[in-house]
């Protein structure tokens, strides 16, 4: 009798278990590079050729924001507050990284990973990283184990490009060590020139495919010159024209290993990031020049996912969310005539600004959720952001999240998943790059921005379009969003109390070190 009494007690453990397993969605963010928020169709994008089906169908049936942000308008940034759901201006180092810079996420840090772990989530990331490898003042050790990385703040998996693919080196890092590495081929990597005969993008500039217009030009690889130098590992080497190719196969491959436990990917684009190489079969797709090109690459990706997901019986119980690192910029350091080519498209939309500013266009970007079923169609005003990704899951999965973690990470999940009346995010911060220099502080309606940097009080850097370049700007203004998306208008004198109100409470959330 005991025993029967416990084996039914053992099968509705069993059976309950399954049923929590079964409600945990799997979760794929796919993060693009630089996509603005007028970049896709969905968004209104204009150009005949500019065709971005399927992510114009993530959403058609899925829900659609018109107020979604990236927390920075640069990559590392933005990434850093993805992962750790912290503002990355109250943490070091956490400006653009460079080649060889050492992981910048503390080890101990708890993180969206890690939370995820904890619900019982197999977790990997594919595509570009840009976090930094190795200890801290020490870095890369390229031809060694490459940690703490990504494993060590929370993922099972990696496969990543270190960096961005204008810094070297060019090679892939599965888990702990550069694939395809021969030892006798070391590989060296620094930021000064190796010996007095190394070719670089200044030595040898009429041999490379793409010339570079700003920095750039370093080491040469695949006929493009980069920023940093590098030397050996040549059997490790890629060809920039397969990354899009590499994130897709390698995602099917994992999701393929770990569809029976619930997973997290964080896939991770380039697209389009300079330099901008599509592969051979998207060159001239757009008519945009390539970076039209590589948007209609990212566009591929994002259906060979969600392709491989219906095949494998996973699309009612994936969430996907597509959204993007920073807005966009036209030359970014290499002639690949993307101004040019640009014509009428308004790659930030309606917003002024674009990457590396905290105008709108900086971070408001594109960002859809997707989970056929559970989310109702529709567009929402919403304020959501990729820095609420923790507070957001951990909710839904039931997880606590330490009172010491995720300090900025707001649950947002209801508006995510377009719940009747379900709120957004009451405020926002918007930074630019690094620490502390410029600030953006979106509460409701108004917008606030606070330029600290004397750089950026006389020149507000806009390379997306050069009308503007140059224009000075006051260390703060106020704008109404719902008149004046543009930021054109400073109501400041006109609204003191406003005014006043928006500046002291972005200064409590800088000075209370978080804002959850
Ligand atoms: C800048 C680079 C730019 C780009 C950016 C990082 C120069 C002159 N400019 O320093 O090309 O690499 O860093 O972009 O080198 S991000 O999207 O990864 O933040
Ligand atoms: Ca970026």
């Amino acid at each position: 009798m005991k025993k029967i009494t416990s084996s039914i007690f053992v099968s509705i453990t069993v059976l309950l278990a399954l049923t929590a397993v079964a409600k945990k969605p799997n979760v794929i963010v796919i993060m693009a590079d630089d996509l603005g928020y007028g970049d896709l169709g969905c968004y209104g994008a204009k150009p005949k050729n500019l065709k971005t089906p399927n992510i114009d169908k993530l959403a058609k049936d899925g829900l659609k924001f018109t107020s979604g942000y990236c927390s920075a308008s640069t990559c590392t940034p933005t990434r850093y507050s993805f992962l750790t759901g912290t503002y990355a201006f109250r943490g070091k180092n956490t400006g653009i990284a460079p080649p060889s810079s050492p992981l910048i996420i503390p080890e101990d840090a708890y993180t969206l990973p890690d939370m995820l772990k904890q619900a019982g989530y197999k977790t990997a990331v594919v595509g570009k990283w840009h976090l930094g490898l190795g200890s801290p003042g020490v870095g890369p050790q390229w031809n060694e184990q490459l940690k703490p990385g990504p494993r060590e703040i929370g993922f099972d998996y990696n496969f990543l490009l270190p960096t961005t693919n204008d810094r070297v080196p060019q090679v892939y890092v599965e888990n702990h060590r550069v694939l395809n590495l021969d030892p006798k081929d070391p590989l060296w990597v620094g930021m000064k020139k190796p010996s007095d005969d190394h070719p670089t993008g200044v030595t040898h500039r009429d041999t490379l495919k793409m010339d570079w217009t700003h920095g750039h030009n370093h080491t040469i690889h695949n006929g493009i010159s980069r920023i940093g130098f590098y030397t050996g590992g040549h059997a490790a080497r890629f060809r920039d024209e397969d990354l899009a190719d590499k994130w897709v196969e390698k995602s099917k491959e994992w999701i393929g290993k770990n569809k029976k436990d619930p997973f997290f990917l964080f896939f991770a684009s380039h697209d389009l990031h300079v330099p901008r190489i599509p592969h051979e079969r998207f060159r001239g797709t757009s008519a945009m020049s390539y970076r039209g090109d590589v948007i209609v690459q990212l566009d591929w990706c994002v259906g060979e996912i969600v392709k491989y997901l219906k095949k494998e019986g996973l699309e009612k119980n994936t969430m996907i969310v597509f959204c993007s690192d920073n807005g966009p910029v036209g030359d970014d350091g290499y002639a690949d005539e993307a101004l040019e080519k640009m014509g009428d498209h308004k790659a930030a939309g309606p917003y002024s600004g674009g990457k590396y500013s905290i105008f709108e266009g900086g971070t408001r970007t594109p960002f859809i959720a997707y989970w056929p079923g559970t989310i109702k169609p529709g567009v929402s005003d919403e304020v959501v952001c990729t820095i609420d990704f923790a507070g957001s899951l951990a909710n839904h999965l039931g997880v606590k999240l330490p009172e010491d973690a995720c300090l900025d990470s707001l649950d947002v999940m209801d508006a995510m998943l377009g719940k009747k009346g379900a709120k957004g995010r009451p405020h926002l911060i918007q930074q630019d790059n690094g620490r502390g220099n410029n600030y953006g502080y979106r509460a409701g309606k108004w917008k606030l921005q606070r330029h600290d940097s004397k750089k950026t009080q006389n020149f507000q850097v806009n390379k997306l379009l050069s009308s503007q370049r140059g224009q000075p700007v006051p260390q703060y203004a106020l704008f109404d969003l719902s008149k004046d998306p543009a930021e054109k208008n400073n109501l400041a004198e006109k609204n003191p109390k406003v005014f006043e109100r928006m500046k002291s409470e972005l200064q409590k959330f800088l000075d209370d070190g978080r804002s959850r």
